[in-house]
C-alpha cells in the first residue's frame, strides 16, 4: 500500500462527501480489513484466533448535521440513504429483517448499536453525514464489513464525543453485523480491525476477549505474507457459514459443554463415539484448530515466523477435509503456492470463496505469484488477484 493510494482513498471519501452535502467534511476516519493468520471458525466457539489488520482500509468523511438525521453514501453505491436517528430502533426490529437497503445496514446498524451501547437517546446526539470509500476488496474474505463497521464506529464515537476502547467498538460492530445485517458471525474480524497493530497479530481469546499483541517479524526474517484473492465471492449472511455454526453447537451439546472451547484434543476419541461422522469432523476441525493457534503463538514467540509453515498447511487441510469450507480455487492456490516454495499456505476467513494466504521468502514472491497464476489458468479459473500485505494499525483519524 503506497502513501498515494491511501491519500487517493481519503480524497475519494472527501469528494463524495462534498458531492453529497455541498460542504467540506469535518474529519476523515478509517479502519482496516483483516487477514486471519490462523484460527478459523473458532471465534464463535469461544476459542482462539490470531488475525492482523490489513493496510487496505475503509475511509469515511464525516460532519455533524443539526436535524437528528443520519445520511450514508458510498463510492460503491452513491445513492444515499437517509433516516432519522429516532427511527433506527424501528428499522432494526429484534424479530425481523432489517428495513434498509443492503449495504447501508452496516453503517446504520453501527449507529443503532452504538447508541444502545452508550445509552444515548436520539435527542442526546447530533445527526451526521457519512461518505465512504474503501480499498478493502469486497467478498475477498478480508473483512470489508469489519472495516466499514470499524470506520463508522470510530467516526461516530468521535462525533458523539464518546471515549470507547477498541474492544467496545468491536462489540458494537459485531452487534450491527449480527442483528442489523443478519450475518451470524463471531467477534474476530471486528477485534482485528479495531485492535490492529503494525507488524503484529492479535492473539485473542474469544471467550474472555483478552487480547495479546504477538510480534510477527515477517520482514526481519525476509518473509512476505502473500494474499491470493481467488475472486470467488462469498457471503456469511447465507448458507454454509450458519450451517457450520449449527453443527458446532450441536457437537458441544452432545459433549455436554457450553462450547467447543471446552473440548480438548484428548477428548476427540470420546467425541467420535458420541456423534455422527459429519458432526465429529466439524468438531475435530475446531478442536485441532484451537490447538494450532496456541502452537502458532508459541512457535512465533520461541522460534520466529519460519516455524509456522506446517501449522498453516495443517489448518488448510483441516478446513478442506473436516470443516469442508474450501473450494477448488482455494485448494489450487494453496497447493500451487506450496509447490512453488511457500513455507506454508491456507485459506483465510469464513471460506466458500475469498482468499488464501501464503508465507513466502521475499525472493520467491514472484515465483509463487507466477506459479499460482499458471495453475489458475490451467484449471480454467478466473485469474486471481495476488498481493503482499503487512500488518497494520487499527482505526485512525486521517484528516
Ligand atoms: C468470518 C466471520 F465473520 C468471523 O467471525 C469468523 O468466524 C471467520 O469467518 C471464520 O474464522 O470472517
Amino acid at each position: 500500500m503506497t502513501e498515494s493510494s491511501a491519500a487517493s482513498s481519503v480524497r475519494a471519501a472527501r469528494d463524495l462527501f462534498v458531492d453529497l452535502t455541498g460542504h467540506e467534511p469535518e474529519s476523515v476516519w478509517s479502519a482496516p480489513g483483516r487477514v486471519n493468520l490462523i484460527g478459523e471458525h473458532t471465534d464463535y466457539n469461544d476459542g482462539f484466533v490470531l488475525p492482523f489488520a490489513t493496510p487496505q482500509r475503509t475511509r469515511v468523511a464525516v460532519a455533524p448535521r443539526t436535524d437528528g438525521r443520519i445520511r450514508v453514501a458510498s463510492t460503491f453505491d452513491p445513492e444515499p440513504v437517509e433516516v432519522a436517528l429516532a427511527d433506527l430502533d424501528a428499522l432494526f426490529p429484534s424479530d425481523g429483517a432489517p428495513r434498509v437497503p443492503e449495504w447501508s445496514a452496516y453503517p446504520l446498524g453501527v449507529a443503532w448499536a452504538l447508541m444502545h451501547a452508550a445509552s444515548l437517546t436520539p435527542d442526546a446526539v447530533t445527526g451526521v453525514d457519512l461518505a465512504f470509500a474503501s480499498d478493502v476488496p469486497v467478498g475477498a474474505g478480508l473483512s470489508s464489513s469489519a472495516a466499514l463497521e470499524g470506520a463508522t464506529a470510530a467516526a461516530l464515537s468521535a462525533a458523539w464525543d464518546l471515549s470507547l476502547d477498541g474492544a467496545t467498538l468491536a462489540q458494537v460492530g459485531r452487534r450491527a453485523e449480527n442483528e442489523a445485517v443478519g450475518a451470524p458471525t463471531g467477534i474476530m474480524d471486528q477485534m482485528a480491525s479495531t485492535l490492529g497493530q503494525p507488524d503484529a497479530a492479535i492473539f485473542l481469546d474469544c471467550r474472555t476477549l483478552e487480547a495479546q499483541v504477538v510480534d510477527l517479524g515477517f520482514a526481519p526474517a525476509g518473509l512476505e505474507l502473500v494474499v491470493i484473492d481467488t475472486r470467488v465471492k462469498h457471503a456469511h449472511s447465507t448458507g454454509g457459514y450458519g450451517e457450520r455454526r449449527a453443527s458446532c453447537e450441536q457437537g458441544a451439546a452432545i459433549m455436554g459443554v457450553p462450547s467447543l472451547r471446552d473440548v480438548s484434543v484428548a477428548d476427540l476419541d470420546r467425541a467420535q463415539e458420541l456423534m455422527d461422522d459429519v458432526t465429529f469432523r466439524r468438531v475435530r476441525h475446531v478442536v485441532t484448530e484451537n490447538q494450532r493457534v496456541l502452537d502458532t503463538v508459541e512457535a512465533l514467540r520461541t522460534d520466529g515466523p519460519r516455524a509456522i509453515g506446517g501449522l498453516l498447511d495443517a489448518s488448510h487441510a483441516s478446513m478442506r477435509d473436516d470443516f469442508e469450507i474450501s473450494v477448488p480455487e482455494l485448494d489450487t492456490a494453496v497447493e500451487a503456492a506450496v509447490a512453488a516454495g511457500a513455507l506454508g499456505a491456507r485459506m483465510t476467513g469464513g471460506g466458500f470463496g475469498g482468499s488464501a494466504i501464503a508465507l513466502v521468502e521475499h525472493d520467491r514472491v514472484a515465483q509463487v505469484t507466477e506459479a499460482v497464476t499458471r495453475a489458475f489458468d490451467a484449471a480454467g479459473f478466473t485469474a486471481p488477484h495476488i498481493f503482499t500485505v503487512s500488518p497494520s494499525a487499527g482505526p485512525a483519524r486521517d484528516a
